[in-house]
């Protein structure tokens, strides 16, 4: 038997081209793309038989650089490129700044990040600094880093690339887009980790234009989780400290706080905290499943769990997580987390099969 025909595989263009009608990209736009979007939206088939609800992940670690940070970015870079501007600048937690850093080296802009000296993952480290990125660490949290950057921008000829430049959120919203697309309608309840408060927020923009436009029915819960060191919104005031293991979202002055809030309540869902316990746990039973997420990713589904363990997931409902940034982003919580450990053996058939014995 001869097959009939490869199957017709369409290239996908990236977030400007593939949403174009919903951003504001012209003529002037310089084609920017590292292929980002077009994430995996898998079931998981653990955490549906845990809750009974149907539970979907959105897996943006397969972005380009490894987070979602990746279709903001690719917007907030191609504008800046538009108007001329030579360099970009951002205050990060490691992802924004890899992402910075990769858009930036593709558009042929420079690119210039801050970031508090000692809690940036390994993986984020190692991705700005080969793509060339001029990096500062400061002695101080994120905060203090934006904080500053903020200031700098306004002083220097210099783009400023974190998501409290607007351009960043309405790229980001192409992922409640690509939900939408996936499921033929929104969710009942998206789970979300909550650092800086921009990606939640954006969701909610996009999930709001999608059904504005009467292209889904309906809009979900928006539930976001912050770590409980670092609770800002929860606690209802700024955390001058903020700490937990899940670095990506130490952050206790969320820049976009109010828009997260307003999202929340208007959606008829929460912001609420997650322990780094419950993240580690959450953390680990997605790998159990197959799926690798950084450790911040995983307090998504530390929420989900905490929402099922309070009686508010329905049976039967839609849920999506999503999964922000890829595990390989910070190898040494894997390693620190991972149980069982390697054994070392002489290279002898043997000694191997006898091992082997041992553990099957
Ligand atoms: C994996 O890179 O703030 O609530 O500087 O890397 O939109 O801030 C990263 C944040 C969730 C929180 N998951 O998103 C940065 C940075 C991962 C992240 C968040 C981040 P926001």
């Amino acid at each position: 038997m001869t097959p009939k025909q490869t199957p017709k595989v369409r290239r996908w263009p990236g977030v400007l081209a593939a949403y174009r009608e919903w951003l504001p990209v012209n003529e002037d736009t310089p084609p920017l793309s590292l292929g980002e979007g077009h994430t995996p939206l898998i079931r998981s088939d653990r955490l549906s038989d845990a809750t009974g609800a149907e539970v979907y992940l959105k897996l943006e670690g397969a972005n380009p650089t490894g987070s979602f940070k990746d279709r903001g970015m690719v917007l907030a870079v191609a504008k800046a490129a538009e108007a001329g501007s030579r360099a970009v600048v951002c205050a990060s937690t490691g992802n924004t700044s890899a992402s910075a850093a990769a858009y930036a080296a593709r558009a042929g802009l420079r690119c210039v990040i801050v970031l508090p000296h000692g809690y940036v993952a390994a993986g984020k480290l190692a991705q700005a600094r080969i793509h060339g990125a001029e990096m500062v660490a400061l002695e101080g949290n994120f905060d203090d880093a934006l904080r500053l950057v903020r200031r700098l921008a306004q002083e220097l000829p210099v783009t400023l690339v974190n998501s409290v430049n607007p351009l960043r959120l309405q790229g980001q919203q192409t992922a409640a887009f690509e939900v939408c697309d996936a499921l033929g309608r929104a969710p009942d309840k998206l789970c979300i980790p909550v650092g800086n408060a921009g990606n939640i927020s954006a969701y909610w923009m996009g999930f709001s234009a999608y059904a504005e436009a009467g292209i889904v029915p309906n809009r979900p819960q928006m539930y976001g989780f912050e770590a409980a060191g670092a609770a800002a919104l929860v606690a209802g005031h700024p955390i001058d400290h903020p700490e937990t293991f899940a670095t990506a979202i130490r952050i206790g002055h969320p820049a976009s706080g109010h828009l997260a809030l307003a999202a929340a309540q208007a959606s008829g869902g929460g912001i609420r905290a997650v322990t780094d316990e419950e993240i580690a746990a959450a953390y680990r039973l997605l790998a159990g499943e197959g799926v690798f997420a950084e450790p911040g990713s995983a307090a998504s589904v530390a929420g989900l769990l905490q929402l099922h363990r309070q009686g508010r997931v329905a049976s039967g409902e839609t849920v999506v997580c999503v999964l922000t940034g890829n595990g390989l982003k910070d190898p040494d919580s894997a390693m620190r987390l991972a149980s069982g450990e390697m054994t070392v053996l002489p290279a002898v058939e043997r000694d191997l099969q006898r091992w082997l014995e041992g553990v099957l």
